[in-house]
């Protein structure tokens, strides 16, 4: 049978299951990545499954996310993670050497290979043709030790591109106009698989542009072919050995597919507080910006780079403009250092920050009251950017630069004709001295955990029955930012749950926590899509120390479902929406013969304080049943 490139690769790397759309399946993982934010965790529950050395083909640690240290916190988290690494067979990618996804990319991406990643924007190396897919923590940790990655048999959309982006347009405005066309609910459960004669005209960092923020239509993941641009990128970065070309087989048969016209795409914009607000620039031209970010995993490759710098030169940044640029790693960094774009950038006024996250994650550059804010970035849910009353516009570097010179969002029209053909170069300026290699034999190598590393939160077993207080009632679309906020003042506690839990909630109800504490945990009521955005099992760590027994929502999203299975917390979904009506916060329910429901997955809920019952599902496999039952992921390997 004809395969897609995606059902190849799947294909290759089955070890349980059969491929059937909606089937539960595991695949063997060839590379793993991990970041500072969620590797803490990824790393403290690797240890605890007491294997040596990883059993992955490359597993990479990076620190790219807390690097504000304003405290000695991201720095202990820092050392924590390298001598963990150094003993168990990991890569550690420096602070400074560049953002997770930019230099996975660059430098460790494999056509055809699986890749498993501790954050949701893990689906960049897609873009080379690799099956990358983002997950929670322990879900990473479980590969490191060599076992298999679990999920549901996506289907598999196709996204044919036709013709040829014209100038001004961009791999952001392809990517902007897949999430208009399907949301951020979407892609749940579906792999987007780009094809047709428009993928030549698409270097590998404009495919990862695509791939990247394809993790906002909540997909598993998205892939492009691997061809002679391909080769082309890997050529310049000294790895040519690398390539394998990977297509879909003539004949290929998806479950859906749209036609994207590149010739038609011209500049869009998301708008406030939502990645898939997708409108043409030209709707909101005019509107006056505080402040433009230039960076992120999504944009900020070499040519992004050299793009935003031509623009700029010889200019000033509008005087109301702060304008901040992040190059996304060391080696873009260093280019643009030693061909003179740099100075280009400087020049104009721009604010040049270090290869990392930084304003993406709320870690600095929080923008003013009111503020307007103009990013590259890939997400703009509110707050996120460390101010509740900014608004944060999604646009591609080219828009963001000419915009910062004229102090407004600026659309074509306003644009100059300068060079924006940026080819790949023929040599990238690769020195991989920011990466430290593991120890032959860890054995001697000893942990650093500063006192900022607290144990996580651990589940028991699943009595006969569960309940109590709705603790928090929310809408549709609810992000882990929302669950579990990180800002520069949170992020710095990532690996110590119990004061980060004193913040869950606390963008939507301050006293989340405290209501949580006196009625001895209780239960979360949620619209759509719950769970929505970044892959951080933090979002399931903090309600677990809080004692959340369980989630009734329409519907999850896919990390977020499994980081809540994996930590022992039932995801229920209403058999019939308009429930969620009859539920108010505070209601006290009560969830009888509760392993016999869990078994059978449809579970009767009791609404004690209006005498209601509500039918709800459990759409999970055997696998996930079990490790409910014994109240997480990590005891059911115990006890096994
Ligand atoms: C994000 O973009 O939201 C993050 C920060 O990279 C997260 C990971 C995290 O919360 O640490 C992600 O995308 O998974
Ligand atoms: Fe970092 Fe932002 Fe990318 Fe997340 S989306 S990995 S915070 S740059």
């Amino acid at each position: 049978m004809a395969l897609t490139l995606a059902e190849k690769i799947i294909k290759n790397h089955l070890v349980d299951g059969e491929m059937k759309p909606g089937n539960e399946i595991g695949i063997r993982i060839d590379q793993t990545l991990t970041q500072d934010s969620t590797g803490t965790m990824a790393y403290l529950q690797f240890e605890a499954m007491g294997v040596d050395k990883v059993k992955t083909k490359r597993s990479v640690a990076y620190v790219d996310h807390n690097m504000l240290q304003s405290g000695p916190e991201n720095a202990d988290d820092h050392l924590y993670i390298q001598t963990v690494a150094k003993k168990h067979g990991i890569y550690f990618s420096k602070p400074g050497n560049g953002i997770c996804h930019q230099v996975h990319l660059e430098r460790f991406s494999v056509p055809g290979d699986t890749l498993l990643g501790s954050d949701s924007h893990t689906p960049t190396c897609g873009g080379m043709g690799m099956l990358a897919i983002g997950a929670g923590g322990l879900d990473v940790a479980v590969a490191m030790a060599g076992g298999a990655y679990n999920i549901t048999m996506p289907r598999i959309v196709n996204v044919e591109l036709k013709g040829e982006l014209k100038k001004f347009s961009t791999a952001k405005d392809v990517i902007l106009e897949v999430l208009k066309h399907f949301t951020v609910k979407g892609g749940v459960n579906k792999i987007f698989e780009y094809t047709g004669e428009g993928v030549k005209s698409l270097s590998v960092p404009e495919r990862g542009t695509i791939t990247n923020m394809g993790a906002e239509l909540g997909a598993t993941t998205s892939i492009f072919p691997s061809d002679e641009r391909t080769l082309e990128f890997l050529k310049a970065q000294g790895r040519e050995d690398d390539y394998v070309e990977m297509k879909p087989d003539k004949g290929a048969v998806y479950s859906e597919k749209i036609v994207i016209d590149l010739n038609l795409l011209r500049p869009s914009v998301a708008l406030p507080h939502s990645p898939d607000a997708v409108v043409p620039v030209s709707q909101v031209r005019g509107k006056k910006v505080t402040q433009v970010a230039i960076g992120s995993c999504t944009n900020s490759s070499y040519a992004d780079m050299m793009k935003v710098a031509n623009i700029l030169e010889g200019h000033t940044i509008h005087e109301n403009v702060s304008l901040v640029i992040s190059p996304g790693s060391k080696q873009v960094l260093t280019m643009l250092a030693s061909n003179g774009a740099l100075a280009k950038m400087i020049g104009a006024g721009a604010r040049i920050l270090e290869s990392g996250c930084g304003p993406c994650i709320g870690m600095g550059q929080a923008p003013s009251t009111n503020g307007v804010s103009l990013r590259t970035f890939n997400r703009n849910f509110k707050g996120r950017c460390g101010t509740d009353s900014a608004d944060v516009y999604l646009v591609s570097p080219e828009v963001a630069a000419f915009s910062a010179i004229k102090g407004f969002i600026a659309d074509v029209d306003d644009f100059e004709n300068v060079d924006l053909k940026i080819n790949i170069p023929e040599s990238f300026a690769v020195k991989d001295n920011m990466i430290v290699s593991p120890a032959e034999d860890g054995k001697d190598v000893e942990i650093v955990r500063g006192p900022n590393i607290k144990p996580f939160p651990k589940n028991k077993k699943m009595g006969s029955t569960t309940g109590g207080k709705v603790l928090i009632k929310v809408a549709d679309d609810i992000t882990t930012d929302a669950i579990m906020p990180s800002n520069a003042k949170l992020l710095p506690y990532r690996s110590n749950i119990p004061y980060l839990s004193e913040f869950c909630f606390s963008q939507i109800d301050k006293n989340f926590h405290k209501k949580a504490k006196e009625n001895n945990g209780g239960i979360i009521i949620a619209g759509k899509n719950y769970g929505q955005g970044s892959s951080r099992e933090h979002a399931a760590l903090a309600p677990l120390y809080l004692g959340v027994k369980a989630v009734i929502a329409k519907s999850f999203a896919r990390i977020h479902k499994s980081n809540l299975i994996n930590n022992g917390i039932i995801p229920l979904t209403f058999s019939n929406e308009d429930d969620y009506e009859n539920i108010d916060e505070m209601d006290e329910i009560v969830i009888n013969d509760l392993l016999n429901q869990v078994h059978n997955k449809k579970v009767t809920v009791f609404n004690k304080t209006n005498n209601n019952s509500y039918e709800t599902e459990l759409t999970i496999s055997p696998r996930q049943v079990e490790m409910l039952i014994y109240g997480g992921l990590l005891n059911k390997i115990r006890e096994e």
